[in-house]
This record gives structure tokens, sequence and C-alpha cells, in this order.
């Protein structure tokens, strides 16, 4: 799908007069046929409305009827799966709905646990000197258990209070190691070949998690089985529709071919199919229908955080800055902000932050979005990285940088990214800082960080039909992946994946920080332990998030304890 595909969503809302939400917009794009469905929309919008909502689109999808959204889902993947041979042996499509009628009543049964995670997330209110300044200010608002510590940057640091504190940090102390890295590694050809691998290679590590959980077969051992049979399947989503009555078959492909699998409406199970993704690799357990060839799932797996996880953490009370998207050389960048910020990274306030993670988008490039030069401060690419170099050296000096490149940078744009090369290092040497791929599990102090710019995150909220995964929400889209144990399962759609030959996207390891940027949003929340941050970011409203009312978490600063993964949330004045 081109980039400008929400642009032109938005025109064409607009022409009928309609202004749009963020994820109706989003919804919209994604859609096979964006124009055919905004002629839907607009038809089905209640004539009283103003801005389209989610809501609104999805009931306006929902009622062009089973048919046409079975149609489209058909038509969203054509990626080559696990098995060699990629033809779908089976008439799914036709079986199907004699089949369900056959289908057996067995209880329902689920071993995911969504529905009974807490969304909250359990965020102790940050040190004493955080709250104190809070009071200070007067004006920091509570959000979600986090607590917003304002620094009262604008009065209380001057220039001048850069010098009246001096930090004692033992850099001896500071240890940074990066795993699964693709800088340096990338093999792909951009050969078919290579894409073979790396859905193989995703399958073999993704149903490795699964296998021991169930007692699966074969695809193609099931149909001899005989009907009725107990069976399970490990693969891959090939194709998700709907069936004429409304039940879901999915078809699942593992490296011996594909099956189809039927999973009736009516189950609690279904609401888990409204949030599967094409390409992820889930199990099923259910029963064989009598002629063999269909499977009545009874429960559904993904590989998953186990609920007992136990995360790392520093033996030392050692903080870190989790921030992305500083977008330097976008007319928005908030260049105030960001001096607010390193200023206060000199202050007493600021003491224990050593480590400053950043989540990708460090300049705002060219050529990213359509229309983007119009609102570009500094139009070379290199110069913007000359700035961004400069914003880096405000940074105090003892502090270690991990860098990852997000969708705005300037290096390829199929994830797995590489890092920035020679040039650009050069440009950024000036702080020294550690610079790799996104994404990378950067192991800070024995705590294990997976970085990821987060373009998938667009992705799983549009997709996902619930409210609570929105882009208010952006950490519940985080726990979506987790569960998926993919950083960005769908290929295709907005997301570029590069032909290689291992699949770099996969969570071979829990992390016990999962670090985000990219939808210049905040969130904050935990999944099984596990601490998830998106950062919002350091460039005020474009026009195009104007006319989609994105409205940017704008100079804010998670601050994350190494040894107890509490979050902070620092808001600086922009
Ligand atoms: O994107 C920041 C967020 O805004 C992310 O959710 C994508 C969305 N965005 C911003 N501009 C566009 C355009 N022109 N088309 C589609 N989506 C857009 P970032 O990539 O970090 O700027
Ligand atoms: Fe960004
Ligand atoms: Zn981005």
């Amino acid at each position: 799908m081109p980039n400008s595909t929400p642009v032109v969503v938005v025109r064409e809302l607009t022409s009928h007069g309609y202004n749009a939400d963020r994820d109706a917009v989003t919804l919209l794009a994604d859609e096979p046929d964006p124009a055919r469905a905004v002629e839907h929309v607009v038809e089905h919008a209640p004539a009283d409305v103003l801005t389209i909502s989610a809501a609104q689109v999805r009931d306006a999808l929902k009622a062009r009827g089973d048919d046409e959204a079975a149609d489209a889902s058909g038509a969203r993947n054509d990626r080559p799966g696990p098995s060699t041979d990629a033809a779908s042996p089976t008439a799914a499509d036709d079986t199907a709905d004699t089949a369900e009628q056959n289908a057996p009543d067995a209880a329902d049964h689920t071993t995911d646990h969504t529905d009974d995670n807490p969304s909250e997330p359990t965020i102790s209110s940050g040190s004493e000197k955080t709250t104190s300044s809070s009071k200070a200010s007067g004006s920091a608002p509570e959000t979600k258990g986090v607590s917003e510590g304002s620094t009262g940057v604008s009065d209380a640091l001057d220039a001048d209070s850069i010098g009246e504190f001096e930090r004692a940090v033992d850099e001896t102390l500071h240890e940074v190691r990066v795993a699964n890295d693709i800088t340096g590694q990338s093999t792909g050809t951009g050969d078919y070949g290579d894409f073979v691998s790396v859905f193989r290679d995703r399958y073999d590590r993704l149903s490795s998690k699964l296998r021991g959980r169930v007692n699966h077969r074969p695809t193609n051992a099931l149909e001899s089985m005989g009907g009725g049979s107990e069976a399970a399947i490990v693969g891959m989503v090939n194709d998700i529709r709907s069936t004429a009555s409304g039940h879901w078959l999915i078809e699942l492909e593992d490296t011996n071919g594909v099956f189809p699998a039927l999973v009736m409406k009516d189950r609690d199970i279904a609401a888990h199919v409204d949030e599967l993704l094409l390409d992820e690799v889930i199990a099923v357990e259910g029963s064989l229908a009598q002629d063999g060839g269909i499977l009545f799932v009874d429960s559904l797996h993904f590989p998953d955080v186990p609920r007992t996880y136990e995360p790392n953490t520093a033996d030392r009370h050692v903080q870190a800055a989790l921030i992305s998207d500083v977008h330097v050389g976008s007319q928005e960048f908030a260049d105030y902000a960001w001096e607010s910020f390193a200023r206060w990274l000199h202050t007493e306030e600021a003491e224990h932050v050593e480590y400053l993670l950043i989540a990708g988008d460090m300049v705002e490039g060219v050529g990213v979005y359509p229309n983007q030069d119009d609102e570009l401060d500094i139009v070379d690419i290199y110069e913007q990285y000359e700035a961004f170099a400069e914003k880096l050296k405000q940074v105090p000096g003892d502090m270690e940088i991990v860098m990852i490149p997000g969708n705005h940078d300037a290096v390829r744009l199929a994830e797995p990214q590489p890092a920035f090369d020679e040039e650009l290092r050069d440009i950024m040497s000036a702080h020294d800082a550690r610079i790799t791929g996104n994404p990378s599990t950067v192991t800070v102090e024995g705590v294990n960080v997976l970085m990821y710019h987060g373009v998938s995150i667009d992705e799983v909220i549009a997709e996902h039909p619930s409210e609570s995964v929105s882009y208010q929400a952006p950490h519940r889209a985080m726990e979506k992946l987790l569960r998926k144990r993919h950083v960005a399962p769908q290929y295709g759609g907005r997301l570029r994946v590069a032909p290689e030959e291992k699949d770099y996207l996969v969570m071979d390891d829990v992390p016990d920080v999962f670090h985000t940027g990219h939808v210049h949003k905040l969130g904050v929340g935990t999944y099984n332990n596990v601490r998830l941050v998106n950062s919002g970011c350091w460039q005020e409203q474009t026009e195009f998030q104007k006319s989609v009312n994105i409205d940017p978490d704008v100079a804010t600063a998670p601050i994350l304890d190494l040894d107890t993964l509490d979050v902070t949330v620092r808001k600086f004045e922009n």
C-alpha cells in the first residue's frame, strides 16, 4: 500500500464534508480498496456526524456483507509460507459452510489470557524528588499510575543551572550489550528464495514455542486421521475469512501444506480471531469434521510470554531515559523542549539517568511522506543528521546512548533495518553513541530491552476491533506483539519486510522491557511482568497529523529505573 493512502482517504472524506479520527483513517487506508470503503462509510454515516469514528467505519464496513469482506481478506496475502508449495490444496471455501453445520458442541477452552491480564500498569510514582517536584509545579497530571513530574524547566532551569550540579557518574559500571542486530549480517538478495527462508525460519522458531503445548500433527497427516478425531495444528496464519454464516475460517500453513480451521462465531475464542494478523504463528486444537477436511477449533494458543515471567533487573539504582521520534529537520521539531530535556539531564534530579535509548526517527528525513517538503526546516538529509548530532552534544558526555533507526531515517525502509552507515555514524560521532539496527535487543546492566521503532503498531491498531487497542493506548498494541512473539507479523500492508535468511523480527527470548515509538503517543504498561514503554515524540503536530486528529504527546521522557523497572514520565515544556 502506498504511504500516501491515508492522505488520499482524508482528502476523500473532507471532500464529502467529513473529518475523521486517526483510527478511522488508518482502518480505511488499510482496506484493499480504500476509495470504495470511503464511499461505504460516507453512505452509512449518520447525517449529524462531522467526525467519523473508528466504530462507525467498522459498522459501515460490516454492513457491506460477508462476501465482499471475505474476498477482501483473501486478497491481502501474497507472500510465500513455510511450506515449499504455497498453493492451497484444499477447497476450503466450499467445505466450510457445510462443515460448520456438523461442528461438534465442545466446550470453549482457551489457554490464552488476554482478558484477565491487567491492562492498568502498576507503576510506582517514581522518586521522592519527582513527586515533590510535581507537587511544586502544581500542574502535573497523574495518568494511569504514571507520575508525570513536571520539571518546571522554564523557570527552574535556566542555562546557568547546568553548571550548578556536578554529575558523578562512574562510567566503568556501564554495561551495554547488543544482540539480534541485522547490521552487517544481511544476506538478502531480494530473491523469492529469501522470502521462503525468512518465513520458514519464522515458522520454525515460533512453532517450537507452541509444540510442547499441543499434540499437533503435520497438516498433510490430518486428513488420514479419520472424522471426529481430536487434532491440533501449529501453523502460520495464511488467510482469515468469514463464511457466509459469519463463522471464521482460518487457513493455517506448516512446512507440509495448508489446512483449514473453523472457529464458530458464538465461541469465546472467536474474539481472538479478531486480533489475528496474517503470517503470525499459532496453535489450534479441536476435532476433525466427519470427512476429515476441516478442523473445528476448540482452543487457540499464541506463542506468548509465560505469566510467571520474572524480569531481570540491574544490581544498582540506575536509570535510563527512553525516547524516540526526535524528527530534527522538521519545522515542527520541538527545539525548546529538547533544550529543556537536555538541561534537565544535567541536574541533580537526573543524576541517576545514565542511559539514553532512542527508538528511531532521529531526523525528519526527506521524501518519507507526500508533501513532506513543505514542512522541512532542513532539506538536506546530511544536514539534518548534523543538526541532530548537535542535539546529542547537549546530552551529558558520561551518558551511554543507544539508537536504532526508524522509518524517517536514512537506512532501508524494509525491516529489519540495519544501523546507520559509516557516513552517518561519522556525522553523529561526537557523543560516541551505540548505533544498532531496528529491532535490537540491548542489554543494559543485565536488563534486556527490546528496542523496535514500531511501524507495526499502526497495523495492530488498524486490525484490532476493540477500542482498548488504540492510539490512546499504544502499549496495548505492544502487548499483542508480545503475545505473537514477533515485532511485525503481518507482511505487506504498511510494513515492508526484507527477505533474509533468518527472521530478525521474531522475539526468541522474552524481553524485560519492550521499547517502541513511531505513533508519537505515550504509552506505559506491563504484560506478564514485561515492562512496555512507547515513548512520545519531540515534534509538534504536523499538517497531516492535524488532518487526521493525531494529537501527539510532545516532549515526554519516560524514565526507567533499571533496578525495579518502575517508570516515571517526565513532561517538558514545549
Ligand atoms: O509517524 C507518526 C504517526 O503518524 C504514525 O502513527 C504514522 C502516522 N503518519 C504520519 N504521517 C503520515 C502520513 N503522511 N501517512 C500515513 N501515516 C502517517 P512517523 O512515521 O513517525 O512520522
Ligand atoms: Fe516518528
Ligand atoms: Zn516513525
